[in-house]
């Protein structure tokens, strides 16, 4: 893609809505000549009443629309700017946009109000990403989440600590011009007390960031089994519908069959594959689909291995064992056609170490959610408010504790002002880089190219 424009000297122009025909699609210009152009486009109605800053009139010859005007410093990239609401017709999209770029717009790139927004300080870099990860939402937790960080909230928990880092490092640069002088006693004991707090903060954000990534990403959790194990019949109860063929004669199942279900927040992929058997007892078509398996393995955030519980032959499970050792996720039993057992095989043991269920009567679907969940989310202590959501916010947040710990040891143990300073200096480039205050074109391009065209 092209490098993002860090000049904002021109005025940028893009659809806010998809084109497809709608009720009304939203069109974007800011920059600025933003209001120049605007009245280049835009005729109000004679005698119609203007709201506030909104007024109903002409893009001429080509609309009715509703035009919403922000002056310089009051819009959401702080440039003058105006929307343009207008009949949600591709058509009539394509038309204003030509106009506008007639009069002087050029096409925005994919985020680029909201880098605008960043630049003019109307947000941080996080509340940016944030927009990104709100307009792709896939659960209302993910979505809450989201708009807490949009609305700056992890720019004001890392406050405390931001504040921390620069209280200390002035101390500690004082003293650089004056080190005859001792800190005494009190004074080292609270600013280690200081130092202990930002960092348990910091340690609060990386505990919850496999929560926040997995909510806003989601999780693949891969049904696997041999074949006529149920996998595909879970599938669709777990779904409620049937999404996925099932058939009592095995090798049913030969293409990877996804589906979306939303457990405790987070957008798990439910992945079918062909049931896994020895390759070189499989014949052609089937061996591809075990190939397809085997690559789901690979990428799934957790495996429930179906076992067919009226088959406890342990033998046939062999090769599956091998398989499973070879995989990171963490790995789930699950017992399946429960109903067709009698009571006294439930006591048997080598249900033992794993969930009990029954596609057909729903018996342990219950446990089974709860089970998954639990998997998912094992590393992640409770509920929090703010949430890390990206790996880039993980990585700055890591240096950031480091280094703060690396100080307060260094302090701690009577090293040179300088030691104590220079960590403190990298924990807080590392807080800029997270929240945008150091620029970097590359990462820029990076999070912004992930954006819609008109966010
Ligand atoms: N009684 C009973 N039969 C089941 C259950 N789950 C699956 N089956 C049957 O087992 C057979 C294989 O199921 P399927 O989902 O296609 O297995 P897959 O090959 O692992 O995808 C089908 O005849 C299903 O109806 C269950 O909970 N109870
Ligand atoms: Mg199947």
């Amino acid at each position: 893609m092209i490098a993002l424009d860090l000049h904002q000297n021109d005025t940028i122009c893009a659809a806010a809505t998809p084109a497809l025909p709608s009720a009304l699609a939203v069109i974007r210009v800011s920059g600025r000549d933003a209001l120049a152009i605007k009245e280049q486009v835009f005729s109000p109605k004679k005698g119609v009443q203007k709201f506030f800053v909104a007024t109903f009139g002409d893009v001429t010859g080509i609309d009715e629309a509703v035009c919403v005007a922000y002056p310089h410093g009051k819009s959401y990239t702080g440039e003058a700017a105006f929307e343009l609401s207008v009949h949600g017709s591709p058509i009539v999209v394509q038309e204003v946009l030509k106009k506008l770029q007639d009069a002087g717009c050029r096409m925005a790139e994919p985020g680029e109000f909201s880098l605008r927004a960043v630049l003019n300080h109307k947000m941080d870099l996080c509340a940016a990403e944030s927009v990104c990860d709100l307009i792709s939402a896939r659960s209302k937790e993910a979505a809450q989440v989201a708009l807490r960080n949009v609305k700056g909230g992890l720019g004001k928990f890392l406050q405390p600590t931001r504040s921390c880092i620069v209280d200390v490092l002035c101390e500690m640069e004082a003293r650089l011009d004056f080190p005859d002088e001792d800190l005494g006693e009190k004074q080292k004991e609270r600013l280690l007390l200081d130092m202990e707090n930002a960092a348990k903060l910091l340690q609060k954000l990386l505990d919850g960031a496999e929560l926040g990534q997995k909510l806003i990403e989601g999780a693949r959790v891969l049904l696997f089994g041999l074949p006529n194990a149920g996998k595909s019949t879970l599938l669709n109860t777990l779904l409620g519908q049937e999404r996925a063929l099932v058939h009592h004669l095995p090798g049913t199942t030969r293409d990877v069959v996804e589906a979306l279900l939303v457990l405790g927040g987070i957008p798990v992929s439910l992945v079918d594959v062909a049931g896994i058997r020895d390759v070189q007892i499989a014949e052609t078509v089937e061996a591809l689909g075990i190939e397809k398996a085997h690559n789901e393995m690979e990428r799934a955030d957790a495996i429930l291995w179906l076992i067919d519980a009226t088959d406890t032959d342990a033998a046939k499970q062999t090769y599956l064992e091998s398989l499973i050792q070879t995989i990171q996720a963490p790995v789930l039993k699950v017992f399946t056609k429960t109903d067709l057992l009698a009571t006294k095989d439930f006591l048997k043991s080598p249900f033992e170490d794993g969930v009990l269920i029954s596609a057909k009567t729903g018996a342990g679907i219950k446990e089974l959610h709860a089970q998954v969940l639990q998997l998912l989310r094992k590393d992640a202590s409770g509920q929090q408010e703010i949430l890390l959501t990206r790996e880039r916010q993980k990585v700055q947040v890591q240096i950031a504790h480091e280094s703060l710990l690396l100080a307060r040891k260094a302090l701690q143990i009577g090293e040179a002002d300088e030691v104590v300073a220079s960590e403190l200096r990298v924990a807080g480039e590392a807080l800029d880089k997270l929240l945008g205050k150091s620029i970097n074109q590359d990462v820029l391009d990076l999070i912004f190219s992930r954006f819609c065209i008109g966010k």
